[in-house]
C-alpha cells in the first residue's frame, strides 16, 4: 500500500456510483476501471479508488483504510447513530446529488397525529439506529424491526405497522398504499474524511481535489450571463442579475450609450429573469454554463 496516494472509497455500483465518478472525472482524474475492478489507480493525480458496496464506506474511512469517501449522508448518520465510540469520520462536502429523505410512513389510511401515536407500534426499517434515536427522543414504547430491503411490504405482510425508509420521488409509498408522516433525515451525497491529519503529500493531493471538486460544485451552480443595454439600464438590470457580484460593464465599439453587461450568476437564471432584463432594455441575452470556476 502506497502511503503517499491519497485512497477514496466509492460506490462500485448503485445510485451514487455514476454522478461518484462523474464529479471526479469533472475533477480531472483520469479514470480506467472495468466492471469487475475492485480497485482503480487514477493516472494522472497520487489517487487510488476503492469500489465498493456503500454501507462499508464509512467504516473503512472511520479505520483509515480509507483518507476519503463519498457515500450518502444517510449512511453516515446511520454509522454514527449506531456506532459505541467516537467515530473519527467528519465531513468534507457535501456533493448535491442523491437527494432523499429517511422518512416515517404509515399505512394511508391511518390518521396520524404525531410521535404519541407510535406508542405500542412495530416499525419496519433499514436504518435502525436513526430510529432507535427518534423513538429515544419521544420517550416511545415502539419496537424497531431490521430488514435489509423491501421494507415497503412490511406492513402488507403483517411484519410490521409502519415503517422508516428513504424517499425520493415518493412513488414507492403510493405504490404500496402508505404516506409520509414525518422526516428523520434530510440525505444527500457527502465527502467524507479522516479526523487525522494526512502526510504532506496526502495533504497536498486533497487540497488539491478539494479545490477542483468545489470548482465543479461551483460551475454547476453558476451560469454566465451577457446581454447588451443601453448604459442608463445598469443598475436596473445589475439588480435583476440573481447572485452576481458587481458584473462587468464594456463599451460597444461606436455606439456611445450602448454597452455589453456580462455576469456570473449564482442562482438559476430563469425564462422570467430573461424577460424582465428585455422589459428594462437589455437585448441579445445569453445564458451559458460554465465548465470550470477558479477563485
Ligand atoms: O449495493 P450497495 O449496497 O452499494 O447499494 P444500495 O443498494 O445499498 O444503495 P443504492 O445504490 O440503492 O442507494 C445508495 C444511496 O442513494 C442511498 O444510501 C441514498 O443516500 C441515495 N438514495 C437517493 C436512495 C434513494 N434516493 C432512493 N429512492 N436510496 C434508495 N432509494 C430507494 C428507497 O429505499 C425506496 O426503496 O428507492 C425507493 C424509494 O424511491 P421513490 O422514488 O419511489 O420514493
Ligand atoms: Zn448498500
Amino acid at each position: 500500500m502506497d502511503t503517499n496516494r491519497l485512497r477514496i472509497a466509492v460506490q462500485k455500483s448503485g445510485r451514487l456510483a455514476e454522478k461518484s465518478f462523474e464529479i471526479l472525472k469533472a475533477a480531472g482524474l483520469k479514470l480506467r476501471y472495468s466492471k469487475n475492478d475492485l480497485y482503480c489507480r487514477v493516472q494522472n493525480m497520487d489517487i487510488d479508488l476503492l469500489l465498493i458496496r456503500d454501507d462499508d464506506i464509512p467504516e473503512l474511512v472511520n479505520n483509515d483504510v480509507c483518507d476519503l469517501g463519498i457515500v450518502g449522508g444517510n449512511v453516515v448518520a446511520e454509522f454514527q447513530a449506531r456506532a459505541d465510540e467516537p467515530e473519527n469520520i467528519r465531513q468534507v462536502e457535501t456533493l448535491g446529488f442523491a437527494d432523499c429523505r429517511l422518512d416515517l410512513a404509515v399505512p394511508k389510511d391511518w390518521n396520524y397525529r404525531g410521535p404519541q401515536d407510535l406508542e405500542g407500534k412495530v416499525i419496519a426499517t433499514s436504518y435502525p439506529a436513526l430510529t432507535k434515536a427518534f423513538i429515544g427522543e419521544h420517550g416511545l414504547n415502539t419496537q424497531v424491526v431490521e430488514m435489509s430491503g423491501a421494507v415497503e411490504l412490511a406492513p402488507r405482510l403483517g411484519i410490521a405497522d409502519l415503517i422508516c425508509d428513504l424517499v425520493s420521488t415518493g412513488a414507492t409509498l403510493e405504490a404500496n398504499n402508505l404516506k409520509p408522516v414525518s422526516t428523520l433525515y434530510s440525505s444527500q451525497a457527502i465527502m467524507i474524511g479522516n479526523l487525522k491529519p494526512l502526510n504532506e503529500a496526502k495533504q497536498a493531493v486533497f487540497a488539491r481535489l478539494l479545490q477542483r471538486v468545489r470548482g465543479v460544485l461551483a460551475s454547476r451552480e453558476n451560469k454566465y450571463v451577457m446581454m447588451n443595454a443601453p448604459k442608463a439600464s445598469v443598475p436596473a438590470i445589475s439588480a435583476l442579475l440573481p447572485g452576481a457580484s458587481a458584473p462587468t460593464v464594456i463599451q460597444l465599439a461606436g455606439r456611445e450609450d450602448q454597452v455589453a453587461i456580462h455576469a456570473v450568476c449564482a442562482e438559476g437564471v430563469f425564462w422570467e429573469t430573461m424577460e424582465k432584463l428585455r422589459d428594462v432594455g437589455a437585448s441579445a441575452i445569453l445564458v451559458l454554463p460554465i465548465e470550470k470556476m477558479m477563485a
